[in-house]
């Protein structure tokens, strides 16, 4: 029997092993789904597909020499440059070794009487382990809409999230596009450059951010890594792990000219940090307007097709209650002749035949359909695997209702099993690598002091999942993600998905704080026996 299981070979899986194999010495083993590792950076190839967190940030931070080793060539990494960044990180750690690719965990189930866990493979083989540490991620099971008659559809159907690995080439295609989030918003200006017309199908505008992606100097890059410690120190103090400082200044009425002038200097930096200009925009109704109203400016001066222009700004949120996306030509991809955008509010579909497809009554014909539609985000890639936990109880139906789990990190009745980023914890709304060191370092630290104490089990209590779960309730009411009806961090994108705020919107900085006090008092919350 295996002391640990880790399911899951992206940024989060790789630590894990790391960690628990290198620091505590335990025999463990990492099953992949991928024939590759990577996680998402693995499934996500599609034409476009970029971090929207700048490289110097988003990468390992625990071990200085391999962040000093690696040199990333643009602003913004790259997805094929990402996953070869964690195929050095694993060679460097030795870590191929432990890991079993193409291995697809279908179910798991706790056994009691023995308190071991068993996992099954979709070759049919089964292991088992005292712990399980779900690396799943948070944006893994895709999300694909259920067009009516698509199977009538003879031409190609793609998933931006299930990228096939050949080259595609989209020279002298007639392509859709259905999904103006970050994905779609990536691919769209890519596919525009060589397909010979583009239908975008937009469901939801969204506000969009110039990444203003460039090369990186050597003389930048030199100055990533002599600024390392005070990188990683700016980034911990950050409520979502970027290596910037929150600005104190908030917008207000009275500076609205100079406000505007600093939101222009912003702008033409790009990149996430433009949501942090000001210390109110995420907060408070008035200063966000400012900022909504201005993104709508910036739209309509690019795009000039009035038709583009209208679908585009038909925004009936505030700006940050969805996840905002950075663009590399986006808006400006409209002005392009072979480009149009269909409003999917404002039409009729009617249906889909083996060349094309009708709406409002129009007949489009089409070669290939790609679906840039998001994720079931979350809870979707743990409730993929058949989970089964003590007293026989189901995961899928502890979270029929709402996925209760305490710190994001344990849910009561599944002792031993960790989920690293689980829902209630800050996970997608932090920069992901800060988020997934603070979870691995947490569980690890915890393991090891169950070792040290001759202790068994871990087990998160039911009372203490219940009052978290209000917490990140009451957190989420602070903040602008209410104030839309409709986004994948509610998980309203996913038909049956229980709704509510699922991620802890606290901030980064104090979530780590809470989690060090709760190990700090013994594990409080939890049941060690
Ligand atoms: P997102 O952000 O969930 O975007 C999915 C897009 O697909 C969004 O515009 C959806 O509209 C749209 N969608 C979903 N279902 C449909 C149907 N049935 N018809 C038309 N359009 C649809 O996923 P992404 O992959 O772009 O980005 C995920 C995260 O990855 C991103 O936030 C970053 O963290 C990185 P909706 O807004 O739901 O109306």
């Amino acid at each position: 029997m295996l002391d640990v299981i880790i399911i899951g070979a992206g940024f989060s899986g790789l630590y894990q092993l790391h960690s628990l194999r290198d620091k505590l010495n335990l025999n463990c083993h990492l099953f992949e789904m991928g024939d590759e590792i990577g996680g998402t950076w693995y499934w996500n190839s599609y034409p476009g597909a970029r971090c929207d967190t700048e490289s110097q940030a988003y990468c390992y931070y625990f071990d200085k020499k391999i962040y000093n080793k690696w040199n990333w060539t643009e602003r913004y990494p790259a997805q094929s440059e990402i996953q070869d960044y964690l195929k050095f990180v694993a060679k460097e750690l030795n870590l191929n070794k432990n890991i079993s690719l193409s291995s697809k965990v279908i179910k798991m189930n706790y056994i009691e009487d023995l308190n071991k866990w068993k996992i099954v493979l979709e070759n049919g083989k089964s292991i088992e382990s005292r712990f399980v540490v779900t690396a799943v991620g948070c944006l893994s099971k895709p999300n694909t809409p259920k067009i009516n008659s698509i199977e009538n559809f003879k031409g190609r159907i793609l998933h931006s999230a299930k990228w096939p690995k050949e080259n595609i080439d989209f020279k002298g295609l007639k392509v859709a596009v259905f999904g103006t989030g970050s994905s779609g918003i990536q691919i769209i200006p890519e596919i525009a450059k060589e397909a010979e017309h583009l239908t975008v199908f937009q469901r939801t505008a969204n506000y969009s951010i110039p990444a203003n992606n460039h090369k990186l100097s050597l003389k930048k890059l030199k100055e990533h890594k002599i600024n390392f410690d005070e990188l990683k120190n700016i980034s911990i103090n950050n409520r979502h792990g970027h290596p910037w400082k929150h600005s104190n200044i908030p917008i207000t009425q009275d500076k609205l000219k100079a406000c505007i002038q600093t939101l222009e200097k912003s702008w033409s930096t790009g990149g996430l940090s433009f949501r942090d200009t000001f210390s109110n925009i995420n907060y408070d109704d008035y200063a966000n307007s400012i900022v909504s109203g201005f993104i709508i400016n910036k739209i309509k001066t690019i795009v000039k097709n009035p038709s583009a222009q209208k679908n585009l700004i038909d925004l009936d949120y505030p700006f940050g209650s969805k996840r905002p996306a950075l663009d590399t030509s986006y808006y400006k991809t409209f002005n392009q002749n072979n480009v149009e955008i269909i409003n999917l509010k404002s039409s009729k579909f009617q249906s889909v035949s083996a060349s094309g497809l009708t709406i409002n009554n129009k007949y489009l014909m089409l070669d290939m359909i790609i679906f840039a539609t998001g994720f079931d985000a979350i809870t979707g890639s743990l409730l993929n695997m058949d989970i089964t936990g003590a007293n026989k109880k189901k995961l899928s139906s502890e979270w029929h209702k709402k996925p209760n789990s305490y710190l994001g990190l344990q849910i009561p009745n599944f002792p031993n099993l960790f989920t690293i980023t689980g829902p209630g914890s800050p996970s997608v709304l932090t920069n992901m690598p800060r988020a997934i060191e603070q979870h691995v370092d947490w569980i690890t630290n915890c393991i090891s002091n169950l070792i040290k104490n001759k202790k068994q089990k871990i087990e998160a209590l039911q009372k203490s999942a219940d009052l978290w779960s209000k917490k990140v309730a009451e957190e989420a009411k602070k903040t602008m993600f209410l104030k839309t009806k409709n986004s994948w961090y509610l998980g309203t994108n996913i038909k049956g998905k229980p709704k509510g705020f699922i991620p802890y919107s606290g901030g980064l900085n104090k979530y780590k704080i809470i989690c060090d006090e709760v190990a700090d008092n013994n594990y409080e919350g939890f049941l060690i026996s």
